[in-house]
Formats: structure tokens, C-alpha cells, sequence
């Protein structure tokens, strides 16, 4: 950003070629490839192809668990997609260097979605204070087009915590993944994680699901997990709350059922645990939507690598720490 003191947040475009430079750099052990459209490029209006940047040792071949990062995926959080851009480098840059490193990219892989709505980031970077994506076949006389991507994944779908409204800032879209980003990350979702389980609420996910997803948000310095619509706690509750406390050991953050915070429904986390039985987490950074480049170097960035590296190391049996599979 060209805004003094915040330099340190790339741009969509300055993410991107930070991307295609470690591919560049790491051949063996990166790669970066479209999951779809956005909104606008469906349109030919412009827009973007979203990416995934997928990370591990090629050489060494089978199957692995993954941890999969989803970040910004509204538009104006912009520390996200740095903190996972960061995260990227920290990796490829410590492979055959820390044993640790070199271990999880050899064992495990890394699927991250930098900018998870890129459309509405370019809007956020002309100044607009943006959370949705820029869908405006509804018009709005307050400006305020667009669906809450964070409303529109289908699991449980228009169930409370989301707004029918176009011009709501939770509007849930039209119809139950009625957006391109929505439909992109669901079909890249189910490519990471095979269906450990069917979509009922009741049935607790096998205790060896081979891997962690992370929706990274900012602000609140929170540590979330599954449901967000419903009080009652989830299947595998008392192993998701596990790992969920672990995590905010690392970051200091507060842990607790997403509900808790508020209710919402149609969320990242609420799908990939509902549809895939992946633990899920959403994890709110720092105190501001993006803060003073001397914050996140110096705190939310240390802090939160733990966090996600401690995920790493954990996503070939998450539903096995300290409490047990439920
Ligand atoms: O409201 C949201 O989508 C998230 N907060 S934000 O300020 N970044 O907009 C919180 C979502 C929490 N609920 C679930 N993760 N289910
Ligand atoms: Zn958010």
C-alpha cells in the first residue's frame, strides 16, 4: 500500500508476483494455479483468476495431510493475505534449513488462497471500505452492493446471522453459493479433503481427517470454530475446542465457538466442517482491519506463524489432541 507506515501490505497484484516469484525460485516444492473466476472476470469486466499457491516436496510422493489457508476474503482485511503470503516465504525459505520446516514440507502439504476476493481487495485498495465481493446486479443507493461471501457457502445456507438485504454489508446472495468466489472455494475445498462425512450435523468426523482449514479474517483476536448458527456443539466440539485453544496459545487470542461471537451462517468454516468433516477454525487477527506495518512485524506476524505452523505440524490427526476423537 502507498499509505505511509503501511507499506508492508502487498497489493492483489504485488501478492501475485510474490507468488509467481517463489514458484520461480522453489520449482520443486511450489506451485500456482487458478481455482476460477471472481465475479467480474465471469462478467468480462476485468477481474481476476483466484489462486491457490500449493506448497510441499515433490519429490517426496503419496498422500499427505494439508493444511488449507483461505485469507481476505473480505475485501478491506488486508493482514491476512500478508500473514499468509509471509507464511509462504517463512517455509520455502527455511526448507532444508530447519529440520522442522523441511519435515512438514516433506510430510504435509500447503494449499493457500492469498487473496480470497480479489475484486473486492482492488476496491478496498481505491479506498472504498469494502467487505463484500462487487457483485452489483442489485443496485444499491448506499453503494453497498455485493454478497458477504462469508454468507453464501451452502451448508446451512439462510439460517440466521445473515441478511436478505443486497445493500446489507451480511447480505447472503441470492441463492445458496449464488457467487463465482463461493462456488470456487467450495469445489477447491472439496478437492483438498476428500468427504469424511456426510452433511448431517450429527455425525462426528473420523479421528484421523487428514487435515486443518483456516479462514484468516482481522480484527478481534479470536480463535473460532464450528457451528456459527447454533449453540449446540459440534460433533467432534471437545476436539475442535482443543486444537482451538492450542492455536490461541500460540497467538494469545480468545478461543471459543464461533456462535459466541455472533451468529452467522453460510461461513467458510461452518461448510468445510458441515459438508467435509475438516476442523475448521476462523481466526480474527489483531485490532484493526490492517495495522501499523511496526504492529504486524513485531506481533500479529510472530504470533501467528506459531499458530500456523502448530497447525501444520497437527493436520495428520487433528481430532486426536489432548481430549480425544469424540
Ligand atoms: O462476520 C464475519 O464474517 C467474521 N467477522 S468479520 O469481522 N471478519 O467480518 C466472523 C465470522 C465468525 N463466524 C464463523 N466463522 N462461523
Ligand atoms: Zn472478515
Amino acid at each position: 500500500l502507498s499509505i505511509s507506515g503501511y507499506a508492508c501490505y502487498r497489493t492483489v497484484e504485488e501478492t501475485y508476483a510474490s507468488a509467481q516469484n517463489l514458484v520461480s525460485q522453489y520449482p520443486n516444492l511450489a506451485t500456482w494455479s487458478s481455482i476460477g473466476p471472481t465475479w467480474l472476470k465471469t462478467k468480462g469486466r476485468g477481474g481476476y483468476d483466484m489462486n491457490v499457491l500449493k506448497l510441499t516436496n515433490r519429490s517426496v510422493t503419496g498422500t499427505k495431510p494439508r493444511l488449507v489457508i483461505t485469507a481476505s476474503i473480505h475485501a478491506r482485511e488486508y493482514t491476512p493475505a500478508e500473514l499468509t503470503t509471509r507464511f509462504a516465504e517463512y517455509l520455502l525459505s527455511n526448507y532444508g534449513k530447519d529440520a522442522d520446516v523441511t519435515w512438514m514440507l516433506d510430510t504435509q502439504e500447503v494449499w493457500l488462497v492469498l487473496q480470497a476476493n480479489p475484486d473486492g481487495r482492488k476496491k478496498a485498495e481505491a479506498g472504498a471500505s469494502w467487505r463484500k465481493n462487487v457483485n452489483d446486479t442489485q443496485a444499491c443507493s448506499n453503494g453497498l452492493y455485493g454478497a458477504d461471501l462469508n454468507r453464501n457457502f451452502t451448508f446451512a445456507w439462510g439460517n440466521g446471522g445473515s441478511s436478505t438485504d443486497p445493500c446489507n454489508e451480511t447480505y447472503r446472495g441470492v441463492s445458496a453459493g449464488s457467487e463465482p468466489e463461493v462456488q470456487n472455494l467450495q469445489t477447491f475445498l472439496k478437492s483438498a479433503f476428500a468427504d469424511n462425512r456426510g452433511p448431517a450435523r450429527t455425525d462426528a468426523a473420523p479421528a484421523t481427517t487428514p487435515g486443518v482449514y483456516i479462514d484468516i479474517h482481522s480484527y478481534s483476536q479470536l480463535v473460532l470454530w464450528p457451528w456459527g448458527d447454533t449453540t449446540t456443539v459440534a460433533p467432534n466440539g471437545t476436539a475442535l475446542q482443543s486444537l482451538g485453544r492450542k492455536l490461541a496459545y500460540f497467538n494469545g487470542y480468545t478461543p471459543e465457538q464461533a456462535v459466541g461471537l455472533y451468529p452467522t451462517s453460510g461461513t467458510t468454516d461452518d461448510f468445510a466442517y458441515g459438508e467435509l468433516g475438516v476442523a475448521s477454525y476462523t481466526i480474527e487477527l489483531g485490532t484493526a482491519f490492517f495495522e501499523p506495518c511496526s504492529t504486524f512485524t513485531g506481533t500479529t506476524l510472530p504470533q501467528n506463524q506459531a499458530a500456523l505452523l502448530y497447525a501444520l505440524r497437527v493436520a495428520r490427526a487433528p481430532y486426536q489432541l489432548g481430549s480425544g476423537p469424540d
